[in-house]
């Protein structure tokens, strides 16, 4: 199929990169890892912006198909603000949006870069003009952060990525609970890097929110891969128990999405391909994903098929990681 390499699920938009800086109404070094919604019937993005002071802010992109003609805001959407936030003092980073049908309310999770290292912050929007932060949820070292959009027994869970000092250096998935959204506990370590060779060995981070299907809860997740000249992005996909989200049912043994086209192979940072939103509509994902941490592509692929591929994966079995 054209556009599809090898064995990959996902298949690279003929218009990629869909949105760089070309396309912004204002000065930018960079536009990339944006969260996805549908919102009153647009697709809307939450494009993390870089300006040329290295800081990261939120600015909101919205189109009717979701690849062509987007109308971005003319100033950012979401700036830091370390006055009232010092957490934010080096920019706001990586966004995942959930809907909470419950509240009526989106929330946002996303790194915040405190002195500390980073962190993760929350807020709740209505309409992606006006946000409630409700602050830092979880201290440094900790990003990748989404949650799920119902609760389990009472409580809202979020999938997040701390870094792990013991017995070596190294970054796997976490599940916690809120009973409110603000204080989160019952922590848990959940989805593990593999080991070794593998592709995603050592780090993995969660990529974009948790999408219910009949089978169970699909999770994207990214693994990076440290090579002699640098670290390697790809992605993956787990499977997790509809009503325990705790209880990882499969996970997928081959990486089924990387950099291979120019824009993600090269760009400030190479070789990543790193999604923070994905939305479906009648049956296909669209994926949208920063590239080389300099743009934003689009991917997209078959739910049914991702859901099948993965019932043919392997059982995850915590004690072989
Ligand atoms: C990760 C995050 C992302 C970034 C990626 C590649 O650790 O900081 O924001 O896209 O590295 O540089």
């Amino acid at each position: 199929m054209k556009n599809r390499i090898s064995h990959e699920l996902f298949q690279r938009h003929p218009d990629n990169p869909i949105l760089s800086v070309k396309d912004w109404p204002y000065a930018a070094n960079s536009v990339f890892n944006a969260a996805a919604a549908i919102v009153e019937g647009q697709t809307l993005l939450l494009v993390r912006v870089e300006d040329f002071r290295g800081i990261s802010h939120l600015t909101v992109a919205r189109s009717e198909d979701g690849v062509n003609d987007w109308d971005i805001d003319p100033q950012p959407t979401l700036r830091p603000d370390p006055d009232l936030h010092p957490e934010e003092i080096w920019g706001i980073e990586d966004p995942r949006v959930s809907w909470l049908e419950e509240l009526g309310l989106w929330t946002v999770a996303y790194t915040a870069f405190s002195k500390g290292g980073p962190l993760v912050s929350l807020a709740t929007t209505r309409d992606f003009r006006t946000f409630n932060r409700l602050g830092s949820v979880m201290p440094p070292e900790d990003k990748d952060a989404a949650l799920f959009p119902v609760r389990f027994n009472g409580n809202w869970a979020m999938l997040h990525r701390p870094v792990a000092k013991y017995p070596t250096i190294e970054s796997n998935i976490w599940l916690s609970f809120s009973p409110n959204l603000k204080h989160w506990g019952d922590h848990r370590e959940l989805i593990h890097a593999r080991r070794g060779s593998w592709w995603d060995a050592n780090k993995i981070g969660l990529s974009t929110p948790p999408m219910a299907t009949e089978e169970g809860w699909l999770v994207l997740y990214h693994g990076v891969r440290t090579t002699a000249s640098g670290s390697i992005y790809r992605l993956g996909l787990v499977l997790l128990d509809l009503e325990e989200p705790g209880h990882v049912l499969r996970r997928s043994e081959e990486w089924i999405f990387g950099p291979k086209a120019s824009y993600e192979r090269e760009g400030d940072v190479d070789d990543v391909v790193f999604p923070c939103g994905w939305i479906e509509k009648e049956g296909t994902i669209f994926m949208y994903y920063g590239a080389a941490d300099s743009c934003i592509g689009l991917a997209t692929a078959n739910l049914n098929e991702l859901v099948a591929f993965l019932l043919k994966s392997p059982q995850y079995r915590i004690e072989d990681w």
